[in-house]
């Protein structure tokens, strides 16, 4: 290989890994976030609407596959333009609920601009897919500039989440020609998940509305100190005192 070429790899090489790493960073500080909100919710609200998250990265592989299958331009540009799931974050609730209620924290901080969202748990994929799908940009602070990144983030149960994998691997196995039968097996496995769904939904409000009506008396020495995450707070007993002076 002339030396030329080798430089003119290596200029490409750089480009395409300074084009990743700003869909990394974003991931980071989405991930950041959502582990905020976790603690917030664990550490005063006893209750965490987020069973788990899990992000990832479009392989260049997959990227190039889906310029071809888009008939877009083969250019960083382009991709940028095109293609809005590079970076994916993909976040798992226990209750359809937490799905709305998570969705609109992410919405309502204003470093996050809404680019798009598909709610495909009101209107379902015909296969029965169900999601709640945000295009969010998000800034990321470099040394020299500011970049705003695209990352997709998907918001469903572990019920949409279990039948989603399935389906997803079952795709892949049969190369995307999957035999009628089990098309139809999974539809009905997509409806039952979703029976599930609202089925978990109600005995949690059940189990809200009777938590409300019998509040549990809180411990009087879990009162005199503060937890947040490994750190613990003594509090001063003279604000104690203050606090309980009637
Ligand atoms: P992967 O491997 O998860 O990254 P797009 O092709 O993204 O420009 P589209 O189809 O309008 O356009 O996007 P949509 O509907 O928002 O879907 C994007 C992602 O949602 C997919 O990414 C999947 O992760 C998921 N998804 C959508 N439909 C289905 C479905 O029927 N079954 C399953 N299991 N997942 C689905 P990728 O790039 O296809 O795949």
């Amino acid at each position: 290989m002339k030396t030329q070429q080798i430089a003119e790899l290596k200029i490409m090489k750089d480009e395409i890994t300074r084009f990743m790493m700003k869909y990394k960073f974003a991931l980071d500080e989405m991930e950041t976030k959502i582990d905020i909100l976790k603690e917030e919710f664990q550490t005063l609200h006893d209750y965490c609407p987020i069973e788990h998250t899990k992000s990832r990265l479009k392989t260049p592989e997959s990227i190039l596959k889906k310029v071809y299958r888009k008939g877009i331009d083969l250019s960083l540009e382009s991709i940028e333009e095109h293609i809005k799931d590079i970076a994916g974050l993909r976040i798992t609730c226990s209750f359809l609920s937490d799905i709305y209620n998570v969705s609109n924290m992410l919405q309502n901080q204003n470093d996050l601009k809404v680019l798009e969202v598909k709610d495909y748990v009101k209107n379902p994929k015909p296969n029965g897919y169900q999601s709640l799908h945000l295009i969010l940009e998000v800034p990321v602070f470099l040394s020299d500039r500011v970049e705003h990144v695209c990352v997709e983030v998907q918001i469903r149960t572990i019920a949409m989440d279990f039948w989603a994998s399935l389906e997803h691997k079952i795709f892949y196995k049969y190369n995307q020609s999957v035999p009628e039968k089990l098309l139809r097996e999974l539809k009905i496995a997509a409806d039952t998940a979703n029976a599930l769904d609202h089925q978990m939904e109600r005995l949690q409000r059940e189990v809200q509305m009777i938590k409300k009506s019998h509040p549990e008396e809180p411990i009087l020495d879990e009162l005199k100190s503060i937890q947040i995450s490994n750190h613990q707070f003594k509090l001063p007993s003279g604000i104690l005192d203050v606090l309980t002076k009637d």
